[in-house]
Order: structure tokens, then C-alpha cells, then sequence
């Protein structure tokens, strides 16, 4: 047999070549797969075939690698009867999978070899994949990361949430405006899914609760409109360890019953298809709102089908193997990223007394401790809060559980704190006519957690103080993470490899290891070779930005990297006033001498938020006349990549040599981009806020550039009603030049196109204290460049940054929610040295 002539051959010390020989089959029969699998599915040689063709086989063969891994997987939890993780939320922002699928499977180097000698090129068949923008931003993305990290870890996690036909619309650039198009990502079929009719579930929506009593009250729902919701799975694999968990995305569709034609008319037949589609709404785009809340009855059923399908598919599947319920939270943990997911607890609720027969108080107890819950923003409005009516019309059964649970808690609360209705009112789930839906994540669950230290503390100071003192044992910190097998082995495999070369591989296993590079930090040859990597990825960003929009960039000039959804809060403007001050100060004195910058801008703005548009437009308005002035010498240019997504953030953050990380301190709960470009040896210029503030405790002062108002001194200002951003304009002659700038005709476009942003900062007050942060912040980016002249002092920040970028992977985050949230033990828990100890 094969077996025992490896053992021979290896025990003859044919070691090597037993390697190459496996290797040499292995390779042989992906060949012969793919290009079988290629006449298959496309009926086409290899000659005839389109990239899209070669694309769809190789994924089509990557498949069938998973699916052994995925079915041992279900098998080994079966057996070991595993606590399983179901991870809801209502965004899963993946971006491309063949190359991480191939990189965790470990084929990448044979599929890379087998190509190779097709005379195929890799990169440009995983090009073919549209990109999964099932999410706005840090949420989604978020969340796509921790499903790679739980299946890397051992942790039995599963995803469950919307495939939507249309993800994160496509935004297109004409002449500086943003206008947006359907993502039509599923154009040509995604072959990474696995519809699964038969696991389909019924949603209920709307109707009437009919309440019967004979021995036992029932609560009867008739007159509901009914909908399907089919399930469609994605395995997610995990790093080198045979392990594939599910991500399960629900999609809605009329119920067979309901689709007879009523009559024999064309004009009937188009009413059911009418109908039809009008049910199927429920699964069709992704809200692309970013951290605000929009209250639509659309986003409500949304919400309400993830969960109700995502709970009765996971009982149902408890119940195939377990016959009491009552022990669900010893099998079974739920975990809501965010609030959007929060119907999760009426509706366990719902299905454990009106379905499984159990009293209020046990099903409030299984619930509670199934529940666990992340808050990901303070910012006011994005706090979700739905009608009452709203909730009683759409969800009547559902309404009439979230009041109970109201009441029994107000009178919980009214045992604690007598005759305090001020602050009982505040702490409601239900008050003024609305449902507020962080109080119901809170109550319902046995864990909160923030996202970031800072974040976390101010949850707990203030804007969760009184649930916090009610009971403080709930919450917790967890800082989020990247998986550093995307963000840095997968989108900079030069540098992955310069490390290995240097600290072996232990890291990709133990990302704090990463520390070790830091016994290097003064090592010129790593040094060199660090810089030399970095300029190979600005040469591709370069290239790239050519061939796009036609602008020529110097790539020996500082990259300077501000990519993330635009927002008022993330101050994209801020950096516009900063690059409008600087181009001032050249063209004041053409001699000026500074190190060429480009500022790289990237990010969508929700359709309807008119303030980010603008800010967009500006942007554009700012590089054609920066771009265009040949008086500064190139000395600056400004570059907005258009359509900023996972797979163009693969492009971008390993170029980077600037992190630009600069929210109002308190508004950002956490960042996540600030961790990736931390991971590409960019060198962080921010506030303390979110993350920042623990990337700066663990580079330390010298290896970022810290600037700007803390986020006590910002909420001290709201409290107080602000501050008089007139006096900034009228004392710094800076702020007054770059404000009147907006609306003076130095931008072609006219007085009043950028009205609305001058507007913002001086008569509302400038709310996220841009002008405030002005000063401090051209100093940083004055000091910034005098660091990056010292070429040595600037590649020990690169080596400092990735050497302490292991602190924030994501495998080191789980072994902390799987074991002190979920009660999961890993097999393996990630040991890290590095760790913080705030738990
Ligand atoms: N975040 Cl509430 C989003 O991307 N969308 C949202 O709707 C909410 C939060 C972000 C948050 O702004 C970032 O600071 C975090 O790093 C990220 O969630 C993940 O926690």
C-alpha cells in the first residue's frame, strides 16, 4: 500500500523525498481535478476557458477539500457533544475567500505550483471573486474576522445571518460625487454557498395572538403572514487544523402553499408574483447605515427573521440530539454582535413557553444564560429604539413577551430603588412609546461587553452607569482583533515571509510571538529589508493608482492612509483642513522643504447622509487642485480610491506608511483599521480614543503620534454644551484661512457647494471638535515627517508596530469570550504573553 511504502521509504531516510513524492501526487491529482472539473462545469479545455471559468473550478476543487473537513467537523462535535457558539448578526463583511480558504486548507503553495505550470496566474483568478459585502464597515468586518478565528481556534462558532441579494451598494465616482449602484454579487452564482431547502424554517409576521385558556393559557397566532426562510451555508475554515464551522445566512421566500394563482388571468398570476417578490424584500439589501440607526420597518423584519429562523433551526437541531431543553445554555451559547440582533431574546423566550411548554421564570433563566451580548458604539444615534406600535403590528406575540419582561424588571428595579420612577423610567426597555433595545440586550443577557478598554469604561461610567450598578458583575472588556492570517500572511506574503525568515514560524500559531522581531528592531539588515518590502507594496499601490485614475504618485513619497467609512465623527475632514494647510504653507513659500506626501483617501458614505457625501466631494475638489498645481512640485498629491472594500483594503494597508486613526476621542468604541495597518508596519498618527490608546500603551509614546483632546475633556464639553469654535477662527489665522477656503472660491465648484461643512464648524459649533484639534493635530503631522526623514528611526517604528500587532489578533480574543463568556474551553487556548489583564 501507499502507507507502507512511505514508512519504508521514510525509515530508509528517504525523508525528502518522501516529502516531494506526496507532494508530487498531490500536486498531480489537483491538476488533474481542476482541469476535469474545468470540462465539467464550463464544458471547456483549458485553452477555451475565461478567467471566470478557471475561477469557478478551482473554488468548485478548493470545495471538495472542505467538504471532508467539514463533515469529520460536525461528526467530532457530534461526538464530543461540544458546547456550540452561534455568533447572530446581521452582517458578515468576508470580502474574498479563495485565497483564505486556500491559505487555511494549506494548498495555497501546490494550487500556486499547478498554476504556475498552467501558465496561469493566481492572483488574477482570485480577482474573478466578487467580493461577499454583506456589511457596512468595523461591524461586519468584525464579525467575518472572529468566524475565521473560532474555526482556527477549535471553537465550535458558527455565523448565523441574511444572505442579501444585494450587498454593501458599489460606489462610483462622477465628477467627485458619489453615486451608488447594486452590489449584484451573486450575478454568476457563489460557489462557496450550500442551499439547504430542506432545513427551511417558517417566520411569522404580523396577525393577531388569540389567547386560550383551558388548564394552561395558550397563545394562539392566526391571521400571520407567513414567510420561508431557506438556509444557505458557507463553511468556514479554520488555519491548518481540519476544521470547517458553518456560517448559516437566511433567505426569504414566499411559502409554496401561498403561491397557487387564484385564478386563470394573466392579471391574477402577476398578483402572486407580485406578492412574491414583496415577501422576498425581507432578504434583499443590506441598510447602509454605518453606526446610525434608521428606523424602517423593513430593517424590524429583517432583524426579527434572522432570529427567529437562526433560534428555531438551532433548537431544532438540540432537540435531534437532546431531550431537555432545560439544559440548553450547558450546550448551546448565543451571542449578539450588537443590538440588531436583540429579538434573539423574546423570541427564545417565545419558543421556549409557547413551544416547549416551560414557565416564564425557567425560560427567562435557560435565555439569560444563553445570551451574551457586545455593545459596539456610544454614539446617540445609533442606538436603536422601535416603536411601540411598530413592534405590536409587526411582532404581536413578540411585543406582548418584551413588555412582560419589561414589567418584571421595573419591578425588580422598584425593589432596589423605592419610589425612584426617574431613574426606573431611564432604565427601562419600554419608555416613551419606544422599545429601546440596548436596555432589553442588557437585561436579557448574562454578559456585556465593550469593545475597547476606554470603550468598556465609559459604557459603564455613563452611558450604561445605572445597569452597571445594578448589576456589575455583567460586564466585561473584550477588545476586538484581526485575523492576522487575512491582514497580514494573506495581503502581505513578503513580509510573512521576511519574518519567518527572521523568528521562525511560531508566531502564525502564537501571534504575540511576533514580540520576538523586537530583539531586531535595531538591526539594519532587517531594517532594509522591511523598507525594501514596503516600497514593493506602494509600487503595486502605485501601479494600481495609474492604471485607475490616471494620477502619477511619487512612491518614494509618504503614503498616508485614511481609509474607512466617512463620517463625521472619523473626521476625514479634519485631515482635508490639515492637507488645505499645508498646501497654503507651499504655495506661501514654494521653497518649503518637506518629504512628498500622498494622502490616500477610501470609504463609502450612506446614501443619505448629505454631510459624508460632501466630504467626498471635497476631497475630490482638494486633489484636482493639488494634483494639478505644478507650483508645489509635486510635493503633495491626494488620491480617493473609489469603492473602498475588503479586497481593496488588501491593496491599500500594506503600502501604508501613515495610520490615520483620528476620530473625536470617545465617538470611536474601538477601530479595527487601526490594527491592520499596525500589522503592515504603519506607524499610527491618533487620538486617544478606542484602540489607539492601547496600541500607544503597547508600542509605546516614541513609536506613534498622539494628538488631540482625551475623551474626558470632549465629554466634559458636551456636558457642557460645547465649546466656541468662533474663537478658534478668530486666533488662529490657520483655521480662519482653511475655513474661509470652503466657501471663497478657492475651490472652482462655488461659494455654496461645501456651505454645508463650513456651516458644521462654525455655526453648529463644530460638534466634533475639528477646529479644537487643529492645532495639536498639524503638530503631530509636522513631527510625523521629521521622523520619517530619519530612515532608521521611522523602520524601527515599522518593526515596533508589527512586532506588537500579535496583541491584537483575534485568536487571542476568543480563547477570552470562549472561555469567560461562552463557558468554551479551546483545545488549544492561545497562550499570549503579551495580554492585557483586565478581566
Ligand atoms: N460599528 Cl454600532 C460599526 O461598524 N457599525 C455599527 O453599526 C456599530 C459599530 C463599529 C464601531 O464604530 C468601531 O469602533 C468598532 O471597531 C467596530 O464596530 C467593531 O466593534
Amino acid at each position: 500500500t501507499v502507507v507502507e511504502t512511505e514508512t519504508a521509504l521514510a525509515m530508509a531516510g528517504f525523508g525528502n523525498e518522501l516529502g516531494e513524492l506526496k507532494n508530487q501526487t498531490e500536486k498531480e491529482r489537483f491538476k488533474a481535478h481542476f482541469l476535469d472539473r474545468l470540462k465539467s462545469l464550463h464544458g471547456k479545455t483549458l485553452a477555451a476557458s475565461s478567467d471566470w471559468e478557471r475561477y469557478s473550478a478551482l473554488a468548485s476543487v478548493v470545495r471538495d477539500y472542505i467538504s471532508k473537513d467539514w463533515i469529520a467537523t460536525k461528526q467530532h462535535y457530534a461526538e464530543k457533544h461540544s458546547k456550540q457558539v452561534y455568533y447572530f448578526s446581521i452582517e458578515f463583511l468576508l470580502g474574498r475567500l479563495l485565497g483564505s480558504n486556500l491559505l487555511n486548507l494549506g494548498i495555497k503553495d501546490i494550487c500556486q505550483e499547478v498554476l504556475d505550470e498552467l501558465g496561469i496566474n493566481l492572483a488574477q483568478i482570485e480577482a474573478q471573486e466578487e467580493d461577499a459585502g454583506l456589511g457596512n464597515g468595523g461591524l461586519g468586518r468584525l464579525a467575518a474576522c472572529y468566524l475565521d478565528s473560532m474555526a482556527s481556534e477549535h471553537i465550535p462558532g458558527h455565523g448565523c445571518g441574511i444572505r442579501y441579494r444585494y450587498g454593501l451598494f458599489e460606489q462610483k465616482i462622477v465628477n467627485g460625487y458619489q453615486q451608488e449602484y447594486p452590489d449584484n454579487w451573486l450575478k454568476n452564482g457563489y460557489p462557496w454557498e450550500y442551499r439547504r431547502p430542506d432545513e427551511a424554517v417558517e417566520v411569522k409576521f404580523g396577525g393577531n395572538i388569540r389567547i386560550q385558556s383551558n388548564g394552561k393559557t395558550e397563545y394562539i397566532h392566526e391571521n400571520y403572514e407567513s414567510i420561508m426562510a431557506i438556509p444557505y451555508d458557507i463553511p468556514v475554515v479554520g488555519y491548518h487544523n481540519h476544521i470547517a464551522n458553518t456560517l448559516r445566512l437566511w433567505s426569504a421566500e414566499a411559502k409554496l402553499q401561498n403561491l397557487v394563482c387564484s385564478g386563470f388571468s394573466r392579471d391574477d398570476c402577476q398578483g402572486t408574483v407580485d406578492y412574491t417578490q414583496t415577501l422576498q424584500t425581507i432578504s434583499t439589501i443590506l441598510y447602509p447605515d454605518d453606526s446610525t440607526y434608521e428606523g424602517k420597518v423593513l430593517r424590524l423584519k429583517q432583524q426579527y427573521f434572522m432570529v427567529s429562523a437562526g433560534l428555531q433551526s438551532i433548537i431544532r437541531n438540540y432537540k435531534a440530539v437532546n431531550t431537555d431543553v432545560g439544559q440548553l445554555f450547558n450546550h448551546i451559547a448565543i451571542h449578539i454582535n450588537d443590538t440588531h440582533p436583540a429579538l434573539a431574546i423574546p423570541e427564545l423566550m417565545r419558543i421556549l413557553m409557547d413551544e416547549e411548554r416551560l414557565g416564564w421564570t425557567e425560560a427567562w433563566d435557560i435565555t439569560t444564560k444563553t445570551i451574551s451580548y457586545t455593545n459596539h458604539t456610544i454614539l446617540p444615534e445609533a442606538m436603536e429604539k422601535w416603536p411601540v406600535e411598530m413592534v405590536k403590528t409587526l411582532l404581536p406575540r413578540i411585543f406582548m413577551i418584551i413588555n412582560e419582561i419589561n414589567e418584571r424588571y421595573c419591578r425588580e428595579l422598584w425593589g432596589k430603588y423605592p419610589g425612584e420612577w426617574e431613574h426606573i423610567h431611564h432604565m427601562a426597555v419600554i419608555a416613551d412609546e419606544q422599545v429601546h433595545m440596548a436596555h432589553l440586550a442588557v437585561v436579557g443577557s448574562h454578559c456585556v461587553n465593550g469593545v475597547a478598554k476606554l470603550h468598556t469604561q465609559i459604557l459603564k461610567e455613563q452611558v450604561l452607569a445605572d445597569f452597571y450598578h445594578f448589576s456589575p458583575v455583567k460586564f466585561k472588556n473584550v477588545t476586538n482583533g484581526v485575523t492576522h492570517r487575512r491582514w497580514l500572511m494573506l495581503s502581505n506574503p513578503s513580509l510573512t515571509a521576511l519574518i519567518n525568515d527572521k523568528i521562525g514560524s511560531h508566531w502564525i500559531e502564537y501571534p504575540c510571538d511576533l514580540e520576538q522581531l523586537m530583539r531586531y528592531a535595531n538591526d539594519a539588515g532587517l531594517q532594509q529589508d522591511i523598507a525594501k518590502i514596503k516600497f514593493q507594496n506602494k509600487l503595486n499601490l502605485t501601479r494600481h493608482i495609474k492604471e485607475k485614475y490616471g494620477v502619477n504618485i511619487d512612491t518614494n513619497s509618504i503614503f498616508d492612509v485614511h481609509v474607512k467609512r466617512i463620517h463625521a465623527y472619523k473626521r476625514q475632514l479634519m485631515n482635508v483642513l490639515h492637507i488645505m494647510d499645508l498646501y497654503n504653507r507651499l504655495k506661501d513659500s514654494p521653497s518649503l522643504d518637506i518629504t512628498p506626501r500622498t494622502f490616500i483617501f477610501g470609504g463609502k458614505a450612506a446614501a443619505g447622509y448629505f454631510e459624508a457625501k460632501c466630504t467626498i466631494k471635497l476631497i475630490h475638489a482638494l486633489a484636482d487642485v493639488v494634483n494639478n498645481d505644478k507650483t508645489i512640485r509635486d510635493k503633495i498629491k491626494v488620491v480617493f480610491m473609489e469603492n473602498y472594500n475588503v479586497s481593496l483594503a488588501e491593496l491599500i494597508i500594506p503600502a501604508a506608511d501613515v495610520s490615520e486613526q483620528i476620530p473625536t476621542a470617545s465617538r470611536e468604541a474601538c477601530g479595527t483599521g487601526n490594527m491592520k495597518l499596525m500589522m503592515n508596519g504603519a506607524v499610527t498618527i491618533g487620538t486617544l480614543d478606542g484602540a489607539n490608546i492601547e496600541i500607544r500603551d503597547i508600542v509605546g509614546d516614541e513609536n506613534i503620534f498622539i494628538f488631540g483632546l482625551t475623551a474626558r475633556e470632549v465629554l466634559d464639553y458636551y456636558w457642557h454644551g460645547g465649546y466656541n469654535s468662533w474663537d478658534l477662527y478668530n486666533n488662529d489665522i490657520r483655521i480662519k484661512t482653511v475655513t474661509e477656503q470652503l466657501i471663497n472660491g478657492f475651490f472652482p465648484q462655488g461659494r455654496e457647494e461645501f456651505k454645508v461643512l463650513y456651516d458644521s464648524l462654525l455655526y453648529h459649533n463644530d460638534r466634533y471638535f475639528m477646529l479644537k484639534d487643529f492645532a495639536s493635530y498639524v503638530e503631530a503631522q509636522n513631527l510625523l515627517e521629521s521622523r520619517y526623514r530619519e530612515h532608521k528611526v521611522w523602520s524601527k517604528m515599522c518593526i515596533a508596530n508589527i512586532a506588537h500587532s500579535g496583541r491584537f489578533a483575534a485568536d487571542r480574543v476568543f480563547t477570552k469570550y470562549a472561555m469567560d463568556i461562552w463557558g468554551v474551553r479551546p483545545d488549544n487556548p492561545v497562550r499570549c504573553d503579551c495580554s492585557e489583564n483586565e478581566f
